[in-house]
């Protein structure tokens, strides 16, 4: 077996748009109400993906859900014409885009029975999103049906789960067992908190973790308060690598003793507030990056690559900080920057758009891997199919819904995974 880091991308759906459903997203409040653009943003994440693959590193995707989920909405006792607009809206969202939120995934070498263990998170704080796992869990079922992989349905309500934008995992190689951080939020201040500790809590039990190399960490509500919904929005892990915000973590010393004690060889690279503020950190998004481990050969060094949103390189503060550490002799040596500008706008940076999995990319049902092809294939059906523009008032039009069905039904049709309907 040989384990690698996968990242899945979501594939940004042909119904994106800016609806403004999530309270405490502060992007998603300033953006809601104006006209996204579907077949720009599915473009931007494509490039993405494509960005992935010459840095050496091995990329997949999920597809889009069907929107609008009638199901969800028969559940509700109504259906698509007759829902109310905040109904309707909820059910045409394409947030399962941010694959981040799809699921906590603990590789083989971190679970007592040795597989690669995946819990389909609830999502069930925003409406809009409490319906998407359904579809992701068949999804989930069908990319890693191999007996490597252990997928579980979602944590009981009311505790809420996110997923891995709540989750770190530190280790010295990605094929070597790690430490497992599980992130929750206590109240939040003025938003809502998403991750519970009893959800995190669950999760581990699940995945058979060793208690040992096991934390769970509070999220500071200072940094919930200021927009940072998401543990993802400031900070990310990589290897033995932590960077975060000073204001990432309730206690941030005592977090970082917790990590070194089970983890000596850890470095954690932490960005002073008075440095980058807590609203410089959100509205960049800087440690929304993929932190990512260059295959040797390939990088500068084999060092980290971070992937950052160009929202961090417009930032002044944000940029002259990372360009001052990466010429300094840290373990992160190159910056990316990549233009995901329409997820952004929604408050899904580049790390919110994928999930990663370490596994054996030939466990993987091979429908799900990328290749320069096959990306070329999905940028060509996007390009023909996916609507261009659209506000927030025409999302219910009979035309747009039915354009929304015959975009994924081709592109479902163009991967040979119809199967999902
Ligand atoms: O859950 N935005 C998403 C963004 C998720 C980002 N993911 C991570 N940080 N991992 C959310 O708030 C906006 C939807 C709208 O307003 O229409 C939205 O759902």
């Amino acid at each position: 077996m040989m384990l690698t880091e996968i990242n899945f991308d979501g594939i940004i759906g042909p119904s994106h748009n800016y609806a403004g459903l999530s309270p405490g997203n502060v992007a998603s409040a300033n953006n809601a109400r104006t006209a996204s653009q579907p077949r720009e943003a599915a473009l931007q994440g494509i490039a993405k993906m494509h960005a992935n693959l010459d840095l050496g590193l091995a990329q997949g995707f999920f597809m889009p859900l069907d929107r609008p989920d009638d199901r969800w909405l028969a559940s509700l006792g109504t259906n698509f014409p007759d829902a109310d607009p905040y109904l309707q809206a909820a059910a045409m969202s394409a947030s399962s885009m941010w694959a981040a939120n799809a699921a906590t995934v603990s590789p083989a070498p971190d679970s007592a029975d040795g597989k690669c263990h995946l819990t389909v998170a609830n999502l069930q704080a925003m409406a809009h999103r409490s319906h998407e796992w359904p579809g992701t869990l068949a999804q989930l079922k069908l990319a890693f049906a191999h007996d490597a992989f252990q997928v579980h349905p979602p944590v009981p309500s009311p505790f809420g789960d996110e997923g891995a934008a709540n989750h770190l995992r530190l280790c010295s190689s990605h094929d070597a067992p790690g430490l497992e951080i599980f992130v929750y939020g206590i109240t939040g201040g003025k938003y809502p908190v998403r991750q519970h500790i009893e959800a995190s809590r669950a999760v581990a039990r699940y995945h058979r973790l060793d208690p040992a190399r096991t934390l769970f960490v509070a999220q500071a509500d200072a940094a919930i308060g200021s927009g940072a919904f998401h543990n993802d929005v400031v900070a990310v892990a990589n290897e033995n690598v932590l960077f975060c915000h000073q204001l990432a973590f309730a206690d941030p010393e005592l977090t970082y003793a917790a990590i070194r004690a089970i983890m000596p060889e850890v470095e954690i690279i932490e960005v002073p507030r008075n440095i980058v503020s807590l609203d410089d950190a959100i509205a960049s998004y800087l440690f929304n990056a993929q932190l990512v481990t260059i295959p040797a050969g390939d990088g500068p060094d084999g060092g980290m690559a971070l992937i950052v949103p160009t929202e961090a390189r417009d930032n002044a503060a944000v940029w002259g900080w990372l360009e001052e550490m990466v010429r300094g002799n840290g373990p992160i040596r190159k910056l990316v920057p990549v233009d995901v500008r329409q997820s952004m706008a929604n408050g899904g940076g580049p790390a919110c758009l994928r999930l990663r999995v370490v596994a054996d990319p030939a466990t993987v049902d091979p429908r799900f891997i990328a290749t320069p092809e096959k990306l070329d294939t999905i940028a060509d059906v996007v390009a023909k199919t996916w609507p261009q523009s659209v506000s927030p008032d025409e999302i219910a039009e009979p035309g747009f819904v039915a354009a929304v069905h015959q975009a994924r039904s081709a592109l479902l049709d163009a991967l040979d995974l119809s199967e999902l309907v």
